[in-house]
């Protein structure tokens, strides 16, 4: 088994070697020696890159349009699309699940979406709900029951169209759910024709926690519209009960302060300042990100990834 962990490290500080995969926000590619990309989505504070690290050989190549580099057991891809959302979508998600179940690694674990203009209409219809019915329809035509889901974030970026990166493994990952908050793949249809296909966590390795994007949403409406401080504090709550029955599924305890990796999405207008101290207090090692989130009312989503011992 391959150990996997994602570091956030300063873009003139990387690692020389050891790495599956780097991603920069906001910045250009800085290697060519490992699987690299940018997410055009800008930072807010001094820019960090964030870093997949791996011990062993790492393979590159292409496959179905998807850059890959995987490890005995892991497999971590990247594919953009253009196109009508829910069309790009589709074709994104049906051909990353042929392409992990043909190279062996059939189980998605994690999936970061980014979608230029996840808030406007396209034909009368939202970016997002697009968005969430073509993966739906993917994920339900490979199979795909919602208790195999994998976590998930959907944000926006700020260039058009689709860009999907993800990791996926040879084992299964085990799934959770927050009791605070209905399951994203039961919400009602106000959310969209086909709701979000993603789980609020998986768990692999015995300990390895992806906790999915997370936001202030009781239930399934969202709460504290217009008050980013407020909105805050129930995401930090809803990460805590999200890590705790993560945890549970493999007989231990995690809260949000386990987190050793965190992105922190903030809407355009959302005065980063107010929010530092709180921020700083929770989370370790963090990225501040400045983004559209999947709805509108929200101000802020936060994910990340926990190793618990
Ligand atoms: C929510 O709780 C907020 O569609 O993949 C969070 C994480 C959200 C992932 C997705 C959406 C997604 O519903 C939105």
């Amino acid at each position: 088994m391959s150990v996997i962990l994602p570091e956030y490290h300063p873009v003139g500080q990387l690692p020389a070697q050891d790495i599956l995969a780097l991603v920069t926000f906001g910045g250009p590619v800085i290697r060519t020696d490992v699987l690299s990309f940018n997410v055009p989505i800008p930072q807010i504070g001094d820019p960090v890159a964030e870093v997949w690290r791996t011990k062993g050989k790492v393979l590159r190549e292409t496959r179905g349009g998807i850059e890959i580099a995987r490890t005995d057991d892991v497999l971590f891809g990247t594919v953009r699309a253009t196109g009508r959302s829910d069309e790009a979508t589709f074709d994104i998600y049906d051909s990353l699940v042929e392409v992990c179940r043909g190279s062996g690694y059939p189980n998605l674990w994690r999936m970061w979406n980014h979608v230029g203009g996840i808030n406007e209409d396209e034909e009368c219809l939202e970016r997002y709900k697009r968005f969430s019915s073509g993966r739906h329809e993917a994920l339900t035509a490979h199979g795909y029951s919602k208790d195999r889901f994998p976590a998930a974030s959907a944000v926006g970026m700020s260039e058009p169209g689709l860009l999907v990166y993800f990791i996926a493994g040879r084992q299964e990952g085990v799934q959770a759910e927050n009791p605070r908050q209905v399951s994203a793949y039961d919400y009602p249809p106000q959310y969209g024709p086909r709701s979000p296909s993603f789980s609020r966590a998986t768990v692999v390795h015995g300990g390895l926690i992806f906790v999915s994007g997370t936001a202030s949403v009781v239930g399934h409406e969202t709460k504290h519209s217009g008050d980013a401080a407020r909105q805050l504090e129930e995401t930090i709550e809803n990460l805590d009960v999200t890590l705790s029955s993560a945890a549970a599924r493999v007989g231990r305890t995690a809260s949000a302060r386990d987190l050793t990796t965190t992105k922190i999405y903030l809407r355009a207008g959302v005065d980063h300042r107010e929010l530092e101290p709180r921020l700083r207090e929770v989370f370790r090692s963090r990225m501040v990100l400045q983004s559209d989130i999947c709805r509108r009312e929200l101000l802020l989503e936060i994910e990340g990834v926990a190793a618990i011992a």
